[in-house]
């Protein structure tokens, strides 16, 4: 049920958990608020980019919530159509259609070439439509459907790039990810899956191919959260800028809030996914909160 909605934002609240809402941005369908029982569950960074900038070309995805990287991770390299497209691409760049509720539990968003301004070099007549859903109190599931072209196949990368907000990186550990192997942004390398726990103390910048198991993040070794992709969302990056990060970043404030935020994103970005002409693609992932 949709509690309030103005010019930029839809608030969501599922009247059988009247204590937990959520809060979308026209502005890349991007999650800004998960609140569950007055607990915020999402970092945002206090001079996030909020609206598209004229020319659409300085646009800037949302710093914190949940940002939509759609059809470029990047950078890919090589991989002709999206080669000219901005790192993370211009799904959350792009103001995205509200399509009303799906359900009491549900809202959906679109975005179709005629509202994603960035895609001139990408020819295709897509259609994304994003649900963002509550299912119980502490339960959040976002689902993107990619709705092929009529006539041509085409590839592409798509994360949901959460920013989870913790109490502190240095007691904070992701489990579910042990013996997978991984690309390192930050190196450069590629590394054998680790049998520990991830934890943090400097810059992550990690994509995790075929990750498969139920992904937790703990705090003092209890759940804050668990993270449940679908199949089809077979890659999870893991991300924190540290402080030295956060200082390069002009919208992340403050910086001493680095110590307070790890994305775990769930997508298909090691390999290009492909829709085929007329068909569609899914992928969901759902979030539950402790
Ligand atoms: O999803 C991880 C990542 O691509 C990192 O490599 C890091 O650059 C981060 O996202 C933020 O990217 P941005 O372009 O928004 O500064």
């Amino acid at each position: 049920m949709v509690a309030s909605i103005d010019a930029e934002t839809i608030t969501l609240v599922n009247p059988k958990f009247p204590h937990t809402s959520v809060k979308v941005l026209k502005y890349g369908a991007t999650v800004i608020s998960w609140n569950v029982n007055g607990s915020e569950k999402l970092f945002l960074s206090d001079s996030a980019h909020l609206s598209e900038s004229t020319p659409i070309s300085k646009s800037e995805p949302v710093r914190g919530g949940i940002p939509l990287v759609f059809p470029r991770f990047g950078p890919a390299g090589n991989h002709g159509p999206t080669d000219s497209l901005p790192h993370h691409g211009f799904a959350c760049r792009s103001t995205w259609e509200y399509s009303g509720e799906a359900d009491e539990k549900s809202v959906k968003f679109t975005l179709k070439p005629q509202n994603s301004r960035l895609n001139t070099n990408w020819d295709y007549n897509f259609e994304l439509i994003y649900t963002v859903s509550i299912v119980s109190e502490n339960e959040l599931e976002l689902t993107m459907d990619v709705l092929g072209d009529s006539t041509q196949a085409f590839d592409f990368n798509v994360l949901i790039h959460t920013h989870f907000k913790v109490p502190d990186l240095n007691q904070t550990q992701i489990t579910g990810l042990q013996d997978v192997d991984y690309f390192d942004k930050c190196t450069k390398t590629d590394e054998k899956g680790e049998t520990k726990p991830v934890t943090i103390s400097d810059e992550i910048d990690r994509v995790y191919r075929g990750t498969s198991k139920v992904i937790s993040i703990n705090y003092d070794e209890k759940p804050l959260f668990t993270i449940k992709p679908s199949p089809s969302f077979s890659d999870t990056v893991v991300w924190t800028p540290w402080l030295n990060g956060a200082k390069e970043l002009d919208d992340f404030s403050p910086k001493s809030a680095y110590k307070e935020v790890v994305c775990v994103e769930s997508g298909k970005v090691a390999r290009f996914a492909k829709v085929e002409p007329k068909r569609t693609w899914q992928g969901s992932v759902t979030y539950k909160a402790y």
